[in-house]
């Protein structure tokens, strides 16, 4: 059976109400929600940080053009908007783009969302970016509508978004005053003319803000992006999120900059780094006193297909689809009786949890004040630990308390084993994985070789197979328990205290 854990106050004894996975978790995050927007979120994997865990979304690449430059952007490469840099593998038109999306709907049934995203502004290419949603309103139903965009044109298509039906939308904003803009949007065209610098950026920001109001306006709800540029905006970003949110959008999405030289962008070239993991969630910390925030962007490709962190572009590309025979009345059916299944799976975990709250100080006895905790955990979906540590392609990253479990991010690593039970052979990809893993204290997985086990924990991070297929924030909350447990916590509290003051 589940567990579920509630935290303790600053004198250790138990609140109520504050479950592990409840503070940091989403499914509270949804819960003070009023019932339409739940309806419109709660199977959404951006919108919802639980929902990430069982449904997949995906993107198709109909829109090439674009009416800004972004000092981030290639389009040889995917819109860094909403994708890490890539070349989109093909570009479709609408009728492929349908096909695409009605062959993946009836083989991934827990995909909920189909999302336009670029490879460059879908709204700078209405024709194409509207064609494929009318068709797909009418053809597959059952699948919701997203779409991102700069915002440049967003409020003349605000109609048109409305008449198909949309319910989400992305805006990418990096700013809101012209002097920070000019050093990332070195032009825009607008009404037929190219726009340089600051004037540019100010008619760039003031159609954002006018486009996010009259969204909000009409009850759609808005998702901003924002990247942060280290030295740039970095500073600014609170800022933006104060606005965004008096402007009623919903949830705020402060992604890294991804600048490489070989990407050839301005940025990449010119030798602008991106944020540390730290200074990322440092600043998703501040701008979460203010708004809702998302934290488990996976800075998909445009032409991203699966559950967030994974892609399975390759299972979909358009010779196959081609001749891939979709009976999509049969499908949908399959669809909503998959999608009943997983909804019905965690509304028992949750009800099953309600009546199980273990209050932690049944976990650990230990009645010392003791510090937060990161630990990195090995998952394919589902919301439990379910994969080998030499499988994993990314590690989310919780912090535990106690007063709480909350996921902060995740970190990708390179993968190291190709399978087999020899974990070990490449200790310099082992090695690599343990940098990025830095400042994690336990990393949780279903299985681990002996190995990197060994190399794990002389890096003083502790290896832990024992949760395989438990829930994650739960199994997160049981091995803080342990630590606080043993001691170690509150003897690293001490032995931080004699190194100050050494
Ligand atoms: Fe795509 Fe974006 Fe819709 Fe999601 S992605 S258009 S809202 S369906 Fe999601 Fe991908 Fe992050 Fe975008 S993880 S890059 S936030
Ligand atoms: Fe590139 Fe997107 Fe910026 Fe256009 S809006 S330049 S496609 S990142």
């Amino acid at each position: 059976m589940e567990l579920k854990v509630i935290g303790q106050s600053a004198d250790n004894t138990a609140e109520s109400g504050c479950s592990a996975s409840g503070c940091g978790g989403s499914s509270d995050q949804l819960s003070h929600l009023p019932d339409h927007i739940r309806d419109k979120v709660h199977n959404h994997p951006c919108y919802s940080e639980e929902a990430h865990h069982h449904f997949a979304r995906m993107h198709v690449a109909v829109a090439p053009a674009c009416n800004i430059q972004c000092h981030y952007c290639n389009r040889k490469y995917d819109c860094a908007n909403e994708s890490r840099p890539g070349v989109v593998s093909e570009l479709l038109t609408p009728d492929q783009a349908v096909k695409k999306v009605m062959a993946v709907a009836a083989n991934i049934p827990q995909m909920t969302v189909l999302g336009i995203a670029g490879p460059g502004d879908p709204l700078a290419n209405p024709e194409r970016t509207f064609d494929t949603f009318r068709q797909l309103t009418e053809k597959a139903p059952d699948i919701k509508l997203c779409v991102s965009t700069n915002g440049l044109s967003l409020p003349d298509q605000v109609d048109e978004l409305c008449k198909h039906n949309i319910d989400h939308v992305t805006i990418t904003i990096n700013c809101v005053d012209p002097d920070v803009g000019a050093k990332i949007y070195p032009w825009i065209f607008w009404n037929n003319r190219r726009i340089k610098g600051r004037k540019g950026a100010k008619i760039l920001i003031e159609q954002q803000q006018k486009g996010l109001k009259m969204l909000t306006d009409r009850g759609i709800l808005v998702k901003v992006n924002s990247v942060m540029i280290p030295g740039v905006n970095d500073q600014h970003l609170e800022e933006v999120s104060k606005v965004v949110k008096e402007k009623g959008a919903f949830l705020h999405n402060v992604m890294p900059l991804i600048a490489e030289a070989e990407h050839g962008t301005f940025y990449g070239v010119m030798g602008q780094r991106g944020p540390t993991h730290d200074e990322l969630q440092n600043l998703q910390d501040k701008c979460a006193g203010d708004m809702n925030m998302m934290r488990h962007c996976r800075q998909c490709r445009a032409d991203a297909v699966g559950m967030l962190g994974e892609d399975r572009g390759d299972e979909f590309t358009m010779d196959k689809v081609e001749v891939m025979d979709v009976d999509y009345e049969q499908a949908m059916k399959k669809r909503a009786d998959y999608q009943a299944e997983i909804e019905a799976k965690l509304e028992a975990q949750k009800s099953s949890a309600n009546e199980t709250f273990i209050p932690l100080t049944a976990l650990t006895k230990q009645k010392k004040e003791t510090r937060p905790v990161l630990m990195a955990v090995a998952t394919s979906g589902g919301g439990v630990i379910n994969q080998h540590f030499g499988h994993a392609k990314e590690f989310l990253i919780y912090e535990a308390s106690m007063t709480d479990v909350r996921f902060i991010g995740h970190r990708k690593v390179d993968l190291y084993c190709s399978g087999g039970d020899t974990c070990g052979d490449a200790e310099t990809t082992l090695q690599k994985t343990i940098r990025l893993l830095e400042g994690c204290e336990a990393v949780l997985c279903s299985k681990i070789g002996y190995e990197p086990w060994e190399v794990l924990e002389e890096s003083g991070i502790q290896p832990n197979g024992e949760h395989a297929m438990e829930p994650i924030e739960d199994a997160v909350a049981k091995v803080y328990a342990e630590m606080a447990e043993s001691g170690q916590l509150e003897q690293q509290r001490q032995a931080d205290q004699l190194q100050a003051g050494a």
